[in-house]
């Protein structure tokens, strides 16, 4: 998919240099105004997507997050609530936490970790269910200019591994337990399973896990290591300066799957993100000061980051964190809590909603849901009947929908409807499924596969032209990914990795992922991760792995496996598989359907056709397209034989 020279676009090819752009419709200068600085920035952007690739908003300038989340909102507003907690369990307290109360635990968790020998740069990783806790060990860190990586605690101790490992994280946080739709989560067990595994490889760098008690189950404990969060808090003062951060100082990594190898480490840096965060969250919901607003993703992910933490809360919002699933303990969980809390905004993945559809609208008309003023989707395509039940049912043909398209790279929403200018309306007609528009600053093109701009009503490729502030800076340690991942299939544009139509009227429709990165329930996994947690294991000679449509999660993870000689294929092997699988890479990641496959449609230089393997998860059986190239084209007929989808 290299681009060849176009003079049509010559404007950003041309000489291939690194342009600060002074075009853009929006003065983000003015935007940066919307957050407090120590220092206020001269400059905007400053950003060249040719390689070298190099991206900088907002350079000259200096400020505190957690001063922006917080400490801002003291002098007037010190009483309102900052957070909502809903537990798991709706028999246990939810609680509320005032911007005041919030100021003394952020200081609080900062000053821990100050104890604990975390300074400015350092990274650490938080691996922790949604309690409150989390908030404030994210803002913590911000406050002494740490490095936060988020691990979902869906994940496993291998994954935690490889992630500790990839930044060199030096203290851990963590939980006893986590409790999610009544069950138990060992969180703590996995971090001590995490760290024997990186010690084994001599590549243990944590010197301190802190344990915030959830639960207060019996654990294991190291006493050279493992301290109390409640402990150690109750020790320290509540009062931490906030640490002056440069704009581009980094703020976070967060690990996200790609199409190749192991998850990389999207780096997201202060100033820019901060403001993009919080300028979307208000275009895009139209917060009104005093509305609850909840978005029920978990810390884990970049939409937590950015969708319940950081642009929230900058904001001065209301944000609901909840503990808990959709379904427990029944499948009119969401609407109660809604109705419990009043809230205002609710915003939420497709999976969830078709989750919920299956279960019919009585269990959604037991609650009023009156208090809903907007409804938003995030994570997936939401397909146009799930679309029109969230939006007649669930928000009673009242409620405005806004799909919103973005993704960990890019930090915020980029395209989405808007509230207008007052913050009161939205268009009139909202087409289910379409994303929309881009927000005002946002400027994408639709491409086609030899990478020519495709004007009007077209389908192609999805890519973004200037930079924005929220837009990832590298991925951490290796630019050279960064660039190679993001930059080199169409020179000079963001490549999203994203198909895309945008029709007569201009809306954009996404299409869903173009490489091999899955969408399971929202989530993000690449089909090579799952192969080599497939391979792993010694029975199995080689995996291949596709999604394909299923009715809940959007997509599911289908697998050709070939055993090794002389292991025999067994249901209870399937099952082990499966097992395994999960084991290595966390519950996201169960395979689906496992198909045994004697032997994997290759060309003749050994490269797996993925699209036949498609077509055949699919059972699009009729449209293998051509096989003729296989290297044995007779593999094919065994696989369509006995595939597991018909
Ligand atoms: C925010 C988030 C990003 C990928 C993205 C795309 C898909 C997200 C979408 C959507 C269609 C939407 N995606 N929102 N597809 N409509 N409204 O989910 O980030 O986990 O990095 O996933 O999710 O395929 O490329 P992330």
């Amino acid at each position: 998919m290299k681009r060849p020279i176009d003079n049509s676009i010559g404007l950003f090819l041309f000489g291939q240099t690194p342009y600060t752009l002074s075009m853009s419709k929006i003065d983000w200068l003015e935007v940066s105004e919307r957050i407090d600085w120590l220092k206020k920035p001269t400059v905007a952007g400053d950003y060249s997507f040719h390689k070298p690739v190099s991206i900088q908003w907002f350079a000259d300038g200096e400020l505190n997050v957690s001063y922006n989340c917080v400490d801002r909102h003291l002098p007037q507003h010190a009483n309102e609530v900052a957070l909502i907690w809903e537990p798991d369990n709706p028999a246990e307290a939810s609680k509320k936490i005032t911007y005041a109360e919030l100021s003394i635990q952020v200081n609080r968790f900062a000053n821990v970790l100050k104890k604990q020998g975390v300074k400015k740069g350092d990274r650490v990783t938080l691996y922790l269910p949604m309690i409150v806790e989390a908030v404030y060990a994210m803002l913590a860190c911000t406050r002494i200019g740490a490095v936060h990586s988020v691990v979902f605690a869906g994940f496993s101790a291998d994954s935690i591994a490889n992630r500790i490992e990839d930044c060199d994280s030096n203290i851990v946080i963590t939980a006893d337990e986590g409790l999610r739709g009544g069950k138990k989560i060992e969180l703590k067990k996995n971090i001590d399973e995490a760290l024997e595994l990186l010690s084994a490889k001599g590549k243990n760098s944590v010197s301190k896990v802190v344990v915030v008690k959830r639960t207060g189950a019996d654990i294991a404990w190291t006493s050279q290591v493992d301290v109390w969060y409640h402990e150690e808090s109750a020790q320290v003062s509540d009062v931490c300066a906030p640490e002056p951060m440069k704009a581009e100082d980094p703020l976070f990594i967060l690990y996200t799957s790609g199409s190749t190898g192991k998850p990389k480490g999207v780096l997201h840096t202060t100033g820019g993100y901060l403001v993009y965060a919080a300028y979307t969250h208000e275009k895009v919901f139209g917060y009104r000061a005093g509305e609850v607003y909840w978005c029920t993703a978990d810390v884990g992910w970049i939409t937590g980051h950015s969708y319940i933490v950081y642009g929230p809360l900058a904001n001065r919002a209301t944000t609901l964190v909840f503990e808990g699933i959709p379904s427990y303990p029944d499948v009119s969980r969401f609407w109660q809590v809604i109705d419990k809390h009043q809230v205002n905004i609710f915003y939420t993945a497709p999976t969830a909603i078709r989750a919920l559809m299956r279960e019919g609208e009585e269990p959604v008309k037991k609650f009023s849901r009156k208090s809903l003023r907007l409804l938003g989707s995030v994570g997936e395509p939401i397909n146009p009947e799930a679309w029109s039940w969230y939006q007649r049912v669930v928000g009673d043909g009242r409620c405005p929908v806004v799909d919103t398209w973005w993704q960990t790279e890019t930090g915020g929403i980029l395209i989405s409807a808007c509230a207008s200018e007052d913050g009161t309306t939205y268009p009139e007609v909202l087409k289910p499924g379409a994303a929309t528009r881009p927000l005002a600053g946002i400027y994408p093109e639709i491409l086609d596969t030899e990478g020519k701009i495709l004007t009007g009503a077209a389908e192609g490729l999805l890519v973004i032209k200037e930079s924005w502030p929220g837009q990832m800076r590298t991925v951490y340690r290796d630019h050279a990914r960064f660039e190679e991942t993001y930059f080199s299939a169409f020179a000079g544009y963001y490549f999203t990795g994203d198909g895309c139509r945008r029709d007569a009227d201009g809306d954009y429709w996404i299409t869903g992922r173009v490489d091999d990165v899955l969408n399971i329930s929202g989530h993000r996994l690449g089909t090579a991760e799952v192969e080599s947690a497939f391979v792993s294991d010694a029975r199995v000679s080689e995996a291949a792995v596709v999604g394909y449509p299923h009715d809940i999660k959007g997509q599911g993870i289908y697998a050709y496996i070939t055993l090794k000689n002389g292991v025999t294929p067994t249901e209870e092997l399937k099952a082990e598989l499966r097992q395994h699988v999960r084991h290595v890479i966390g519950p996201i990641a169960t395979p689906d359907i496992i198909q045994w496959a004697p032997g994997l449609p290759k060309t003749r230089s050994g490269k797996i056709m993925r699209r036949i393997l498609r077509k055949i998860a699919e059972n699009q059986i009729e449209s293998l397209g051509d096989t003729s190239t296989l290297a044995d084209p007779s593999v094919v007929k065994d696989l369509v034989e006995n595939r597991s989808n018909k």
